[in-house]
């Protein structure tokens, strides 16, 4: 039922006597969840019971309220719906490589499943804890709809090297999701064996001065409602009406596909069935499926994907060329954060990212470019374009949003472009561009 070519093993341990663990990490929801499907497969086969644990890991990757209380609300929804499959959630908190090993032994684990996530962070995580325990482990790629190790072996250069792929493999992939079957209640939870939500999300040490927002709800149920709604409204016309910033013309799906809410596969599936026009339905399974692998392709390939050292060689030199080249504006990070630039298009499109925690997918290049255009250096670009990305965005954090602000500010995924000053052959876009392709002024007023 899964696809071998999702399945990963980690070391060489040989099954043991015992329950079956799924670490939840990247894909935090119960249904359309390969890893918790073959956790699920595992323990029916070997007649164990199989639960679910979460490692809370405060401080990750410069992450706020805004993205915890998104993710702990989710989590709560995850550990409803186990409920009802009899299958235990437990939420532990500390680093995963101290605090998951214990955990295994308490349970007397024989099996440990986790999901795919190409982030280093998680990558060292799963390095740690692979390192102390003496039971199988295997990560299964719940994220991508051709998994990631699998899709291609090495780091894809452009879109195009990699949709060719995707065209041949996405029919053997491309298959339906069977639902997670219940267990018998295992160990009848006592009540107060729930996490206590309320207390997870008031002890949480992390950055309480970025607000949450609230016109988006977390959690698997409400990211299908979503996913109904944008297949309703707003896929029609998608190909013309996602690039016009001033309209709700893109899916806001990317809160929820980035928390695992929401499975990239079930949109596929959904989206090549819908009635929509071809152009918008093929537009969009491009972003979906080519573009958001080719993310993962990119940091699992290039580990220095948040750096100017994962740039390109052409790329790199082209803006070594004129690093010195005078820059007409300069900005502080604190002025970036404050949407404080001579720029009123850009300052707009900072201030949606403050406000809504989610900018514009087209204002995000003319953001991320002229952070470039505005800071002494590429290496102090990345460091405010991905700071700023992290710390608003409620999809930040993730492979989409380093490949992103690498593809704008170092051409990766791209090609070179007519040199100019400062970006050299990197892809350029200013203001009168703008003016050309959208109603500046309207966008302007939407986020004053
Ligand atoms: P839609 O247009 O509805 O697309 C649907 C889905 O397709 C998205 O959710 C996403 O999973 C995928 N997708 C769309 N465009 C891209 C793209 N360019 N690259 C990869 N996948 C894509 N995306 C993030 O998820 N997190 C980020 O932090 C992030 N930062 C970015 C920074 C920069 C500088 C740039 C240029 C792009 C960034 N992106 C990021 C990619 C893209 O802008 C967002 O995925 C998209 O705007 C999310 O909104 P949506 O779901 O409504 O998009
Ligand atoms: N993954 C975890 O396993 N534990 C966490 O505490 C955690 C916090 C977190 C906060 C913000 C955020 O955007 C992601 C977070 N993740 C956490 C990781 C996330 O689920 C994905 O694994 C990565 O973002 C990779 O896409």
């Amino acid at each position: 039922m899964i696809h071998p070519q999702r399945i990963h093993s980690l070391n060489t341990f040989r099954p043991a006597e015992g329950c079956v663990v799924y670490w939840m990490q990247r894909d935090q929801r119960v249904e359309d969840n390969w890893a918790m499907l073959y956790a699920r497969e595992q323990a029916l086969e070997t007649g164990q019971p199989v639960q679910v644990v979460f490692c809370l890991v405060p401080g990750f990757l410069g992450a706020t309220i805004r993205q915890y209380g998104f993710m702990l609300r989710g989590l709560q929804e995850v550990e409803r719906l186990l409920e009802r499959k009899g299958i235990p959630f437990s939420l532990l908190t500390g680093q995963p490589g101290t605090v998951i090993p214990g955990y295994l032994l308490e349970v007397k684990a024989g099996l440990l499943v986790t999901d795919f996530n190409p982030l280093k962070i998680s990558m060292q995580w799963q390095r740690e804890v692979s390192a102390a325990i003496h039971i199988p482990f295997v990560e299964v790629d719940a994220h991508n709809i051709l998994p990631c190790r699998t899709v291609s072996d090495k780091l894809e250069y452009a879109a195009f090297t990699l949709r060719k792929k995707v065209e041949r493999q996405l029919p053997e992939f491309l298959t339906d999701f069977p639902l997670l079957m219940p267990q018998s209640a295992q160990v009848s939870r006592h009540p107060d064996m729930k996490t206590a939500w309320d207390d997870v999300y008031r002890a949480l040490k992390v950055d309480r001065s970025v607000p949450e927002v609230d016109w988006i709800t977390p959690g698997e149920t409400a990211a299908s409602a979503g996913l109904s709604d944008f297949l309703a409204n707003r896929l029609e016309g998608y190909a013309t009406d996602r690039n016009i910033p001033e309209k709700r013309g893109q899916s806001d799906l990317s809160p929820w596909l980035h928390f695992g809410h929401l499975s990239a596969r079930r949109v596929a599936w959904e989206v090549q069935r819908s009635k929509a026009d071809a152009g918008s339905k093929m537009a969009f399974l491009e972003e979906l499926i080519v573009r958001r692998e080719l993310s993962d392709n990119f940091c699992l390939h290039n580990p220095q994907y948040d750096t100017v050292a994962g740039f390109q060689p052409w790329a790199r030199g082209t803006l070594d060329k004129h690093h010195s080249d005078a820059r007409e504006f300069h900005y502080t990070p604190e002025q970036f954060e404050q949407a404080a630039t001579h720029d009123d298009l850009w300052n707009a499109a900072q201030r949606e990212m403050t406000v809504t925690g989610k900018m514009h997918g087209f204002m995000r290049m003319y953001w991320a470019k002229k952070i470039l255009e505005w800071t002494v250096s590429p290496e102090e670009a990345m460091a405010v374009a991905i700071y700023l990305n992290d710390r608003y965005q409620l999809d930040g954090r993730d492979p989409n949003g380093y490949a992103g602000i690498a593809w704008a500010i170092g051409g990766t995924h791209d090609r070179p472009w007519g040199e100019r000053e400062i970006f050299g052959m990197i892809r350029y876009m200013n203001y009168k561009g703008c003016l050309r392709k959208f109603d500046v002024r309207k966008y302007i007023s939407l986020h004053e």
